[in-house]
């Protein structure tokens, strides 16, 4: 029996939330689901966006499903101290091409890792003498830890190569710390190859070269950027799924967000949040049913006639859903 915190969020989070667990509820698995609140609806019923209820029912999870959170104004992100929270200091987001959908090229291939626990995102602004500063926080352990995580899913992922993203030409100290760790740690893995690239150049080498790219490590807001240009060369957010990990706890979510714009409508493209949910069943140890879930989101994507708006198409959120269940049973 695997216990699966269940934090729909906001939005679009709720509608792929309940699409997900439709899924689950199919499989021949025992999961046994606990409910936790967050999000801007949290904070609009319990003045808070993360109560500490949610935080304890993660904590006794096997493994979190996280949906999507609407930033409430004045307050910090839901999502961010959630990670904190559960120290899943690395966000992996892959992105691949899927037959059928628009892609810039058929054979791209990589994963994004992404350090999640400090950088930009360490939500520490203030105004100091009429200026307003956000503080930028590198660490030794983080870099290290981010970049050890990056070539273990190299092999593991059987692929060769390790790509660092920095500005270390411009950030000297805290980047030319990520860089410096990044190298240190590539001494543990001689049959890995390794280069980096300054963060503009690489958001350009991802346009004009994606291909070459395996897997990528960057700091907490390049990570961020980069994986949702990546995800545009290949169809979109709508098959963008990741997963937060750390060393005791997996969250699972979709790099989107709540989008307002299409919540309640019942168009919210699923395939982001199945994918996600299939990326939890691999780190649970469910290797086979993570796969063929992967091949069922394949399938219907190939076929065409059931997608999403995002996608082309004009299927609703559970039609998806039911298609990719269908090739399950
Ligand atoms: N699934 C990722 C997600 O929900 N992203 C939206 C986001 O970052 N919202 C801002 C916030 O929660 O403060």
């Amino acid at each position: 029996m695997y216990k699966i915190a269940i934090i729909s969020g906001d939005g679009i989070g709720k509608e792929v939330m309940s699409a997900c667990e439709y899924l689950l509820d199919k499989l021949d698995l025992n999961f046994s689901f606990k409910y936790g609140e967050a999000g801007y609806e949290c904070f609009k019923n319990n003045g808070i966006t993360l109560p500490e209820e949610t935080i304890k029912i993660a904590n006794k999870s096997d493994a979190v499903l996280f949906g999507a959170s609407t930033s409430t104004p004045g307050q910090p992100s839901p999502i961010i101290n959630l990670r904190k929270a559960l120290n899943v200091y690395a966000n992996i987001r892959p992105i691949k091409s899927y037959k059928g959908v628009k892609c810039i090229r058929d054979d791209i291939d990589f994963v994004i890792v992404r350090e999640n626990t400090e950088g930009l995102y360490s939500q520490k602004e203030y105004e100091e003498n009429n200026k307003l500063i956000a503080e930028r926080i590198i660490t030794h352990t983080a870099s290290e830890r981010i970049s050890k995580a990056a070539f273990h899913l190299c092999l593991k992922r059987g692929q060769s190569k390790v790509t660092c993203v920095h500005k270390s030409n411009v950030l000297k100290k805290t980047d030319g710390i990520f860089k410096e760790s990044f190298y240190k740690i590539a001494k543990n893995y001689p049959q890995i190859t390794t280069e980096d690239y300054y963060v503009d150049a690489m958001a350009m080498y991802l346009l004009t070269q994606p291909q070459n790219f395996e897997v990528i490590v960057s700091s907490n807001l390049f990570g961020d950027i980069l994986s949702d240009e990546s995800a545009g060369l290949v169809g979109g957010l709508g098959l963008a799924p990741s997963g937060n990990i750390g060393d005791h706890n997996g969250l699972f979510e979709p790099v989107h967000g709540s989008a307002p714009d299409i919540a309640g409508k019942n168009i919210a493209n699923p395939c982001s949040m199945i994918l996600s949910a299939a990326m939890m069943l691999d780190y649970l140890g469910e290797w086979e049913i993570s796969n063929n879930i992967k091949k069922a989101v394949e399938k219907v994507i190939a076929e065409c006639n059931i997608r999403t708006p995002d996608l082309g198409g004009t299927s609703t959120t559970m039609e998806v859903t039911k298609a990719i269940t269908k090739e399950l049973i």
